[in-house]
């Protein structure tokens, strides 16, 4: 009894020390891997690039809406695919509908997307760089009927 609340101890104090380790790795280049943009009611994005440092064990990419209208008619997400997906994953979206996202269930094609917002509110997705090559050719785009148009970016890791 007395071997197992010391191993239990101990497998604790392991855990804490690993927590304190991953919080203060995350520390380091914590603002560099925390990405910003912002989505409107004229259907643009703020940013027309995005630039992830490759020390960057994971990002976080918050999408604001400046905008007025409801997620119904001026909804925006943030999708990160492969460059060469982008139109298959828009037009995918498309047929997904809203109560999906505009992203269809379980597509490998899409690396990382945000719910869709509207005017006012704001999102945020975290993921780890590891589903990354550094030096991709990546791209997001608002999977919002017709937005991807206009609403696209380059995604740059590395
Ligand atoms: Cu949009």
């Amino acid at each position: 009894m007395k071997l197992m609340r010391n191993t239990l101890a101990a497998a604790a104090l392991l855990g804490a020390q690993a927590l304190l380790f991953s919080m203060h790795a995350d520390a380091a280049a914590a603002d560099q891997c925390k990405l910003e943009i912002t989505g409107n009611d004229m259907m643009q994005y703020d940013k027309k690039e995005l630039d992830v440092p490759a020390d960057c064990t994971q990002v976080t990419v918050t999408l604001h809406h400046s905008g007025k209208l409801p997620k119904q008619a001026m909804g925006h997400n943030w999708v990160l695919v492969n460059a060469s997906d982008l139109t298959a994953v828009a037009n995918a979206g498309m047929s997904a509908g809203l109560e999906s996202d505009y992203v269809p269930s379980g597509d490998k094609r899409v690396l990382a997307h945000t719910k869709v917002i509207g005017g006012g509110e704001k999102t945020a997705v975290t993921f780890p760089t590891s589903i990354l090559k550094k030096g991709g050719s990546y791209m997001y785009l608002c999977t919002f009927p017709g937005h991807n148009a206009l609403m696209r970016g380059a995604f740059k890791f590395g």
